[in-house]
């Protein structure tokens, strides 16, 4: 028979399927709850080989786990929820429910095509109100809690089309529909107050075991950043510093705080910077003389995005507020103020100093406009010659970068010589007894802009009441449904598709009763995807999002397997999620997912990243096809390290078919009889110890490519000795191999070819007639090993030069020749003999010596 993996995959699917043997109850006597995770994909109608790269070898582990023992539950569902779906609906005039749920249809048979050991009965989908019934009443629950609010935000505004756009229709600042430049628009938009955990989620980043590179994302992300709150005094300019100095009235309008992390630094600022949109400009007006050239600058910055506003390959771009002055607090310097969208408003106070010599930004800012540079820090090489008092150093482009690193202070008075590190405690100390400092702490975190002008979302809960304000839906009036609409098109005013439907914005106040309106902005998506892990413990509850004790049963998540564009998105989102749910005592755990780890990217054959342009996209229904669904898993798994990623080399998955008809060609033949003759080897049977050690250590590190390796080593050795015997009993196909080393095989195989395996197991391990579940293959035990047998013999290797003994030394048995001779060549003993000789020739005697004819 020959190894035909269409016929037997199909037939195992259905049966497994048939069977439900996948169905993870929520407690098995004597086993142990595993909650494996993969991301839920969106229904965008076709798994791709990145979705492959993620659930094959991400089956792998909770198979493995199944195996060794746990109450494994694997669940799926489906992201459904989002812009692609109303794209379609505009486009093709498909409604984006009827387009979701085909998708779904086509990718639960493509899912299904990969053998995975999915809990189909928990499957989850996001668009389904008895879904986003909860997603609502989370909303709910944030609100009460005092996490929600609405404010003005800025929109991408596309002006052609009178439409605010996604994100996502905005690449590169033009309309994805007429390609005109889209600008910003300031909309009422609905916020989560995420930024209320910032440290929380800092602080507990450390006990997970997650990517570092992940956790380092996070961080950075919320950016936490210590430093000191400096006042500035105003001054007027007209008027000579000494008198502005001695002026004492002081109000908060005449004072402009800046943050700072180098308070170490502020004799050697010599401007200070203002965001645009900073307050105190408009306090300010009447004593600005160049006001009408500020204000067309203050205008121009608001066309720009945060991002164009801060990147370092833009040129920054300013004005001076001609007539305002400030006052530097450690030196009574007087100096000038600018406005510059460099500096971000929402971030620290909106205000800066700038210190040119030592921040780059500042530096080019000051070059181009020919502002002062004082150097202040010099590093601790120079330390030597540092003068006690050097004269101001003015910019004269000499100056090319600037020194951003720690050392001693120079031009700053008392604090001359100092170390920067002291000096940054000192001058903080010094001005806060001034009242003209103190310490603060910020995050670069913002809160969670959560409301999309959308129609293919969760309707947010609110209704508008003109006497009320602001109320929230009654929780028994949940789930607010999502009409079905015709007109997918926003309004021209940038509100949802949905504003234009009558009967969904009326609706009676639920305070007073009154007539009053539903908010018709939509939930992100992402809003969505952070809480649907928590669902699939209880997916079809509806009296509540998910009961206590399955909770308690299932979650935190044991280990979630996703892609790592999601580092700071929904890793972070959820995160928050569950921090809020705890707070509010519907789940016992600080975070959800404690082992995190992401698959690497598969590239195209030529090495480029797959796209539809470049025709190098691999189709995995079409690999299916050709070589089976086993195949493509184990090749996935072999590509390369997991967390790596790799080429999809077709000669590859070829060599991996190859591999699994040999190992069916094993069994394959096998007689009845000779077959249980036992023919064990000492050699044959501390390689199979060896590689189920080997084996069971890598996938539980996810490291899949090397375990393959070793069964691959496992095979060409039991293939060797199952022709051999054959050889000796001269008959073709006359097999003898201990059956106990080819069930050994079977089980460590079974993770990566589950249909292969199964087949194998069927017809010559259990030879049953009839399919019982506690007969399959992944219903057993994974192998154990014996310590014993796998610690390897220690032997003296005996080294000779032309016959004589010239050295000995502790080396494995089964040491190879290659190895003996590169290991006797590197002892420093044996260059006495050999060193400028030429080896003519080695005798190796394997587990005893080797001699060098020189
Ligand atoms: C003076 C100074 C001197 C600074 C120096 C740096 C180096 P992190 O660590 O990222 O928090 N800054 C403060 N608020 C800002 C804003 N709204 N927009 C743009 N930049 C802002 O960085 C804090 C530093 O970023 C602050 O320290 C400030 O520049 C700048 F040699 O103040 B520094
Ligand atoms: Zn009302």
């Amino acid at each position: 028979m020959q190894y035909n993996p269409n016929k037997i995959e199909k037939k195992w699917q259905k049966i497994w399927d048939k069977a439900g043997i996948y169905q993870a109850p929520d407690k098995i006597e004597g086993k142990k709850n595993f909650y494996h995770l993969v991301m839920f994909p969106y229904p965008s109608g076709d798994l791709h080989i990145g979705h492959w790269y993620n659930f094959a070898p991400g089956d792998v582990y909770a198979r493995f786990k199944r195996l060794q023992g746990f109450n494994v539950m694997s669940p799926i569902g489906f992201d459904a929820f989002g812009l692609p779906a109303e794209n379609a609906a505009i486009r093709h005039k498909i409604d984006p429910k009827t387009w979701t749920y085909k998708n779904i249809e086509r990718m639960r048979k493509q899912l299904k095509s990969i053998g995975t050991i999915y809990d189909w009965s928990r499957e989850v989908i996001s668009c389904d109100p008895k879904y986003y019934k909860w997603t609502q009443w989370m909303f709910l629950q944030f609100f009460k809690k005092g996490l929600v609010y609405k404010k003005k935000a800025s929109a991408n505004w596309c002006s052609n089309c009178q439409s605010i756009l996604a994100n996502e229709q905005a690449e590169e600042g033009r309309c994805w529909r007429c390609e005109s430049q889209v600008g910003q628009r300031e909309v009422e938009q609905w916020f989560f107050k995420i930024t209320k955990y910032a440290e929380d989620l800092l602080k507990d980043l450390k006990d997970l075991n997650w990517p570092e590179t992940t956790k380092m994302m996070q961080k950075n992300w919320i950016g936490k950043s210590e430093g000191t709150e400096i006042k500035f005094q105003i001054s007027d300019s007209q008027l000579p510093s000494v008198i502005a100095k001695m002026e004492k009235k002081e109000s908060s309008s005449t004072l402009i705080d800046v943050f700072t992390t180098r308070s170490d630094t502020l004799f050697g600022c010599t401007y200070l910077v203002l965001a645009p949109e900073h307050p105190i400009i408009n306090n300010l007006k009447s004593q600005i003389s160049n006001l009408k050239f500020v204000e067309k600058y203050i205008e121009d910055s608001k066309k720009k995005t945060e991002r164009e506003r801060v990147s370092d390959v833009k040129e920054k771009t300013g004005v001076e507020l001609k007539g305002i002055g400030a006052i530097n607090p450690v030196n009574g310097r007087e100096i000038s103020v600018w406005v510059a969208d460099y500096v971000l408003y929402h971030y620290g106070t909106g205000a800066i100093m700038a210190v040119p010599a030592h921040d780059q930004r500042d530096l080019d800012f000051a070059e181009k406009y020919n502002l002062p540079v004082i150097e202040v820090i010099r590093s601790d090489s120079q330390k030597k010659e540092l003068p006690k008092r050097t004269p101001l150093v003015v910019s004269d482009g000499r100056l090319k970068k600037a020194y951003e690193g720690e050392g001693y202070l120079l031009n700053s008075g008392r604090f001359d010589g100092m170390k920067s590190e002291t000096a940054r405690e000192r001058i903080g100390e010094w001005l806060s007894k001034k009242e003209r400092a103190k310490k603060d702490v910020y995050y670069k975190l913002r809160d969670w802009l959560i409301s999309r002008q959308r129609y293919w979302g969760a309707p947010i809960p609110m209704v508008f009441c003109k006497i009320c304000g602001w109320q929230p839906v009654k929780e028994k009036d949940l789930p607010v449904l999502l009409p079905e609409i015709r007109d997918f098109q926003p309004t021209k005013e940038g509100k949802s598709p949905l504003a234009k439907v009558k009967s969904f914005v009326g609706i009676p106040c639920p305070k007073c009763g009154d007539p009053a309106e539903r908010e018709t902005d939509t939930m992100d998506t992402f809003v969505c995807s952070s809480w649907y892990y928590l669902r699939y413990s209880d997916p079809k509850n509806d009296k509540a999002f998910a009961f206590e004790q399955k909770l308690k049963t299932w979650l935190p998540v044991t280990i979630y397997i996703g892609g790592a564009e999601h580092a700071v998105l929904h890793l972070l989102y959820s995160r928050f999620f569950n921090k809020v749910l705890k707070e509010l005592d519907f789940v016992d755990f600080k975070e959800p997912f404690s082992r995190l780890c992401h698959q690497g990217i598969i590239l195209g054959p030529d090495g480029q990243k797959m796209s539809k342009s470049r025709g190098n996209v691999v189709d995995p229904d079409t690999q299916v096809a050709k070589y089976g669904s086993d195949a493509v898993r184990m090749y996935l798994c072999f590509m390369g390290p997991y967390n790596q990623g790799g080429l999809w080399n077709p000669k590859g998955i070829e060599g991996i078919v190859r591999f699994l008809t040999r190992v069916w060609n094993l069994f394959d033949g096998l007689k009845d009889k000779e077959e249980e003759t036992q023919n064990k080897s000492e050699k044959l049977e501390r390689l199979v110890h060896k590689t189920i050690k080997k084996v069971e250590e890598d996938i539980e590190n996810l490291k899949f490519n090397t375990a393959i390796s070793a069964l691959m080593i496992l095979v060409n050795q039991l293939t060797l000795n199952s022709e051999k015997k054959s050889q000796i009993s001269n008959g073709a196909g006359n097999k003898q191999l201990a059956k106990n080393y080819l069930k050994t095989l079977l089980l460590l195989l079974a993770p990566f070819a589950p249909h292969l395996s199964e087949e194998l197991w069927q017809n010559f391990i259990i030879r049953g007639s009839k399919f019982e579940i506690q007969n399959s293959i992944h219903n057993q035990p994974w192998p154990k090993y014996d310590q014993k047998l796998i610690k390897e013999k220690i032997i003296f290797l005996i080294v000779q030069v032309n016959g004589k003994v010239r050295d000995k030394f502790e080396v494995e048995a089964d040491i190879t020749e290659k190895k003996a001779k590169e290991l006797a060549l590197s002892q420093k003993k044996m260059w006495k003999w050999t060193a400028g000789r030429e080896i003519k020739k080695v005798i190796f005697v394997p587990g005893k010596l080797i001699n060098f004819v020189v």
